[in-house]
């Protein structure tokens, strides 16, 4: 690249080009130059908001040159790189995590100190990026922070939508949503790269025709709507490296801007009607989190998304000018969960209809080019497009699919010859009314990988929902790579205080990107003087929570009390009800006890957050569960400090920085085969916090790294849940005996008009109970005593909070980053060197 330009160009630019601040000086320049120039806006109007801007921008640029070299060296080297795709990226809030990964914040915060600004009050100024739901969002985020800090050539491509998750506010006890429009201010941290862009097609017909110089048939796509897709780029810092990646986000506009024909005719309104429809597509995240709700619109957006990302891909590639056939070689393309899986599809439609291949090489391509990550078992969360609403929208991309599935169903046939069942079970198309198509198949069949995220999870896919994808395949398909999470946000951001004790023990901050590194607390694990130190951070830690709830709440907690949360979204099979119907029964446990005996009681405040999906009923109702216990219980005096039950509204990343450190017990109490991993429970333990949890997701690899005498366990196991769902269904309820006093005070109206949660109730007692919360309720009662028993030994409950997280190194995302870049990717890191 260099050589293409004289010498004396190069040598003028280079003396003059932005250097990144390195000191305080440096940085204040800049900040300053920001306020005035790029603000218009100077000492006397420089509020929290303006002193943010001008930070995050500061910040920006020295990201931006580091962003510059790794992508201008990528170019030279053009390396094999890798691209996520995901529908999801929960990014949260990224100065704080900027300044901290180039090992800027001490230099900016006292550079803004010497104008009056106060570090924390210009960190909260920033709106979250939320633009996921949960763990699938935040796992592609962490992932993005350890594709850099790992120094793998890798790119994440998405949607910018304007309203990410909705916020939750807490009406009368009841979940109500409102839009999340987080670019009301400017976005600091998002480069509109409005010259890149593709035209794509929706609806529209296909035409066959004969190509005049091979004269072989083929087939195009054309006729249909057009719509734009433009880029926004987010650079992607990396802790310990001058590498900086990019996350590419694709926003919608209209291909003309305005209907001029009807502009003269008089109709204003509907001339701009195109534009309107045009930015629908990517207006708003879908709010669903585990769940498939079939909407056109989202399949507009999914294709929308694919397709501008495969056409910059490919772009890219053909820069190369290499044969198609080295496209493996130099891409992969990792498909989160089935959301994007019609790029299979569509990369197979532009090898053969337009860039001409035949059939067999361009499948050998699409097959050796993809991997897919499944997220999921629950049969309510697997995609499956009714063939119809499909066939209109993408009338080619149908026709593709039913090729695709002709030839795999032709490769079963002669492995299975004489199994017609199997060819039904396997096939793309399900043949049920309406008729639909299964992208997780679509998937397999076009990946040459399989993963799931967790042990259990791994193995329940193999033998559950994928099994006779394993007898087609083989095994060697099919793998795990356990997810984990980036030491960087969610120890070193998130509790700064516990991260540098670590880093006095350990000899520096080399744990944040070795985390092996932690085991070496072990040998602390029992020393008084450093437990001390250990607890004292937690209380601190549980002193800004507490800040939190009074500030959000008004309730004031003690800060003495075990502090017992659970946060993740709110789903049945996570069993907040569980949580809930636990804590009534601890309520009742405690009237009925005297006042001598209540006073050798371990005080609680159980804290549970989380988001439901708008139109998930029940996940409601467990939410106003809560609420009503929560307005019952907080205000008996007689209970006083013993119990407090604290729903946090509106749960996010940035508030899951604040709550995260501060645990004695987390909660991860799905039903056993359920979750199919769970990213906090990694967080929590992380953070010194212990875990109360089934023998689910990557709780089985926590407890087998961290030892299972510092996880509380209970509950059936997976093996045993098909038996117990079967046994309901002919047999008479029995509900156990706590269980049934629960049921009791409810129904008698003891937390509000026993109306409200009647289908709650039922869903246990009469409906089949299919979360086994009955069946696991004197087991889960047994786990919460055993905890306050425990609780009391201050001593030995450090020691096990050290000893687990001297144990979690293996839950680092760079681990997992590292083990798909090894053995699906095909990817070798890329350092930036020094300049
Ligand atoms: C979530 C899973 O429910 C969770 O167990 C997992 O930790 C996370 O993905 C990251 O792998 N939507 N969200 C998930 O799966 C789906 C589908």
């Amino acid at each position: 690249i260099d050589s293409q330009i004289p010498i004396k160009f190069r040598e003028t630019w280079k003396k003059f080009v932005p250097k990144p601040f390195e000191t305080k000086e440096e940085f204040q320049k800049i900040f300053i130059n920001h306020v005035e120039t790029t603000l218009a806006r100077s000492l006397y109007n420089c509020d929290d908001a303006a002193a943010f801007e001008a930070t995050a921008l500061s910040a920006r640029d020295k990201l931006i040159s580091s962003w510059n070299k790794t992508q201008q060296k990528h170019s030279i080297r053009d390396p094999k790189r890798v691209y996520y795709l995901s529908l999801e990226f929960l990014m949260g809030r990224a100065l704080d995590n900027a300044l901290l990964n180039t090992e800027t914040k001490g230099i900016s915060e006292e550079g803004i100190n010497d104008f009056g600004f106060r570090m924390e009050d210009v960190l909260d100024q920033e709106p979250d990026a939320a633009l996921g739901n949960g763990g699938l969002g935040r796992l592609a985020a962490c992932f993005m922070d350890s594709l850099t800090s790992t120094n793998q050539p890798g790119w994440g491509y998405g949607l910018r939508y304007q309203y990410g998750i909705f916020k939750q506010k807490i009406v009368d006890g009841y979940q109500v949503e409102q839009p999340d429009y987080w670019l009301t201010f400017n976005n600091p941290w998002e480069i509109p790269r409005k010259e890149i862009s593709v035209d794509i097609m929706f609806y529209g017909y296909v035409r066959k025709y004969t190509d005049e110089v091979t004269g072989k048939q083929c087939k195009t796509w054309e006729g249909g709507d057009l719509i734009k897709a433009v880029a926004y780029d987010f650079p992607v810092p990396g802790y310990g490296t001058k590498n900086t990646n990019n996350l590419r986000l694709w926003s919608s506009v209209p291909t003309s801007e305005f209907d001029f024909q009807k502009f003269n005719d008089g109709d204003y309104e509907s001339s701009v009607s195109e534009q309107q429809k045009a930015e629908t597509i990517t207006a708003v995240l879908y709010p669903n989190d585990n769940f498939y709700s079939g909407k056109e619109l989202r399949l507009k957006q999914q294709y929308f998304w694919v397709t501008a990302s495969l056409h910059d891909i490919l772009r890219r590639f053909k820069k190369s000018k290499r044969p198609w056939k080295e496209f493996p070689d130099q891409v992969a393309i990792q498909l989160n969960d089935t959301h994007p899986t019609i790029a299979i599809v569509e990369l197979q439609r532009i090898l053969v209809d337009l860039e001409h291949l035949s059939w067999d090489e361009a499948w050998d391509i699409v097959t050796k080019t993809f991997g897919y990550t499944n997220h999921t078992v629950l049969p309510e969360a697997l995609e499956k497009w009714p063939v119809d609403l499909f066939g209109n929208l993408l009338p080619r991309h149908l026709e593709i699919i039913y090729d695709i599935n002709l030839f795999f169903l032709q490769k079963v046939e002669k492995l299975f010859p004489n199994d017609r069942e199997m060819l039904s079970r396997v096939s793309v198309i399900e043949e049920s009314n309406p008729r639909q198509v299964r992208m997780a198949y679509l998937a397999i069949i076009g990946s040459h990988k399989v993963n799931g995220v967790a042990e259990l999870h791994s193995k329940l896919i193999q033998t559950s929902i994928f099994k006779d994808f394993v007898k087609i395949y083989g095994p060697d398909k099919f793998t795990n790579v356990t997810n984990g999470i980036t030491p960087r946000r969610w120890l070193n951001q998130a509790n700064p205080l516990l991260s540098k004790l670590i880093s006095e023990k350990l000899g520096g901050y080399g744990f944040l990107t070795d985390l092996d590194k932690l085991t070496g607390l072990k040998k602390y694990a029992h020393d008084k003087e450093f437990q001390a130190r250990w607890i004292e951070i937690k209380n601190a830690n549980k002193r800004r929570l507490a800040d939190l709830i009074k500030s959000q709440t008004g309730i004031e907690v003690n800060n003495e009390a075990l502090f017992d949360i659970q946060v993740k979204r709110i789903h049945e099979y996570k069993r907040q009800q569980l949580n809930i119907l636990g804590v009534v029964h601890r309520y009742l446990t405690l009237k009925a006890m005297s006042k001598e005996e209540r006073s050798k009681q371990v005080p609680r405040v159980v804290i549970i957050g989380g988001k439901s999906a708008p139109g998930y009923y029940m996940a409601k109702v467990i939410i106003k569960l809560v609420t009503s216990v929560g307005a019952v219980v907080n205000n008996d005096e007689e209970i006083g400090d013993l119990l407090k039950v604290i729903f946090i509204e509106d749960y996010n990343v940035s508030k899951a920085e604040i709550i995260t450190p501060a645990s004695d017990i987390s909660q991860h109490i799905s039903t056993a085969g359920t979750e199919a991993s769970g990213t906090s429970n990694m967080k929590f333990v992380l953070n010194g916090g212990l875990i109360l949890g089934t023998v689910d997701g990557a709780n089985v690899e926590i407890t087998r790294e961290i030892g299972e005498d510092n996880i509380f366990l209970f509950g059936h196991l997976a093996e045993d849940v098909e038996d117990l769902r079967h046994k309901h269904r002919y047999s008479q309820f029995e509900a156990s005996p706590n269980l049934a006093k629960v049921f009791e005070v409810i129904e008698s109206g003891m937390f509000g008009h026993p109306g409200i949660f009647t289908n709650l109730i039922n869903s246990i007692r009469n409906d089949g109970d299919h979360y086994l919360v009955n069946d696991d309720f004197q087991s889960y009662l047994d786990a919460q005593d055993l905890i306050d028993k425990e609780f009391v030994d201050k001593d030995g409950w450090a020691s096990k909070s050290i000893n687990s997280v001297a144990g979690m190194g293996f839950f680092s995302s760079d681990r997992a980053i590292l083990e798909y870049a090894d053995s699906i990717w095909n990817i070798e890191a890329l350092p930036v060197e020094e300049s």
